[in-house]
């Protein structure tokens, strides 16, 4: 299982020399300041060393981390067996030596360790235990994909903050809100270079509605806020902000009456995920993103230029999130022709199906005639299609979800599919 690289850590297997490092790690005041304080430095070494001989060293353990410039041992991170309010719990730990603060390491190692739980490990739960004034480790935390989930009292009678993640909090399982924006009555001055007549308010308002209504059977608690006026395309909610469980970045939209939308989507996602942006140059639209777990794709198309797509593979890469870009020669968005239809496959249209991006992936063509139905909305294992493409519905029939048919009729008049009018997260 191991070791677990990243670009500047290595995570290895104990030795006995990696003892007296790791035992001053643990006797140095400043690190364990939040760990119950320092520990007397010949002990960790004395149980160190015997460690490092076990034939069958604990699968989950806390393993040395090595500085991949310096060769050094710099710290002590792993995934460790804990009961926790009589419930056996995996925590994820991370401890590094104070000279090696502030380079981001630790951000770095909780990011591989999280992979390696839950696709190397097995495991479907993680947690942190973090003293409430531990400010700089509940970040990373944070960073990490935890949630702060409630206080407990550990043994010696000290609280503590319970962080913890489902591996059902990444990919496409486990959305818990969406946040969608009412269409406003000057919705039909919005852009669109699609051909299909004049769309009708009531209609599309009743559309909406159900749209919301599938989210909410979803699951999803759905925050649906006001028409913002002079912005009649800002119902597309999922052009201004890319969201993961890390991060939420706010997008510069390429579409230039758009761009004063992102400024209203913060308000909305502050609080829920550290913020990130992009910037001028730089143009991006979330709907040329599509996330498939830890892979990202990012469409380069009128309305997301290669400086964009490079800011976000930034913003996302220091979470494991593998980015690579697509030109998107047809239709406005990238996922205008290509959505997840399940956790790994994709649903395309014929174009799409000879990028070699996508052939790791299993794929679903939809018929020519109906590439609208290209965008679905795979969402806590059902499937959101749009109504009218019973040939694209019988070849999702195959994948043995639930599917949710729905009628968005005026919305395509509009230039817009399923994923666009929310944010799920
Ligand atoms: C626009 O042109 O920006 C809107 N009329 C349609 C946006 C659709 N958004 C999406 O596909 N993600």
């Amino acid at each position: 299982m191991l070791p677990i690289e990243t670009p500047r850590l290595l995570i290895r297997p104990l030795k006995a020399e990696d003892a007296p490092v790791l035992a001053a790690l643990w006797a140095d005041p400043r690190v364990t300041r939040f760990m119950g304080g320092p520990r007397i430095a010949s002990e960790i070494q004395a149980g160190l060393e015997e460690d490092a001989r076990l034939e069958n060293p604990p699968a989950l353990d806390l393993w040395p981390v090595v500085e991949a410039a310096s060769g050094a041992v710099i710290g002590h991170c792993g995934l460790i067996e804990k009961q926790i309010d009589g419930q056996d719990e995996v925590e994820l730990v991370y401890v590094f030596a104070a000279s090696v603060w502030g380079k981001g390491y630790a951000s770095e190692a909780a990011a591989a360790l999280r992979e390696a739980a839950f696709h190397r490990f097995g495991l479907r739960r993680l947690v942190s235990l973090i003293e409430p004034e531990n400010a700089a480790s509940a970040r990373v935390a944070v960073k990490t994909g935890l949630r702060k989930d409630r206080p407990v009292l550990r043994p010696g009678g000290r609280w503590m903050d319970l962080y913890a993640m489902e591996k059902t909090d990444q990919g496409s399982m486990g959305f818990t809100r969406a946040i969608c924006r009412l269409p406003g009555p000057d919705f039909a001055q919005g852009l669109t270079a699609a051909n299909l007549g004049a769309p009708d308010y009531d209609r599309l308002l009743r559309q909406h509605a159900s749209y919301l209504d599938a989210l909410r059977e979803a699951g999803l608690a759905v925050q649906l806020l006001d028409p913002l006026p002079g912005f009649p395309d800002a119902y597309f909610t999922e052009d201004v902000a890319v969201i993961t469980p890390e991060i939420a970045v706010i997008t510069r939209p390429g579409a230039p009456s758009r761009r004063g939308e992102a400024a209203h989507i913060e308000a909305a996602l502050a609080g829920l995920r550290p913020l990130g942006r992009i910037q001028a140059p730089g143009t991006l639209e979330g709907g040329d993103v599509l996330v498939v777990d830890r892979r990202v794709f990012i469409g380069l198309s009128s309305r997301t230029n290669p400086a964009g797509a490079g800011q976000l593979a930034a913003l996302l890469e220091p979470f494991g999130y593998a980015c690579s870009a697509v030109p998107v020669s047809r239709g406005l968005h990238l996922k205008t022709s290509v959505t997840a239809a399940g956790e790994d496959t994709l649903l395309l249209t014929a174009e799409l199906e000879g990028c070699p991006e996508f052939h790791p992936f299993r794929r679903l063509v939809v018929p020519p005639e109906e590439a609208p139905a290209a965008n679905c909305l795979f969402l806590n294992g059902r499937l959101l299609v749009a109504s009218g493409f019973p040939r694209t519905r019988d070849l999702l029939g195959q994948l043995g979800l639930p599917l949710v048919e729905l009628d968005n009729s005026e919305t395509r008049k509009m230039d817009g599919g399923l994923t666009c009018e929310s944010l799920r997260l």
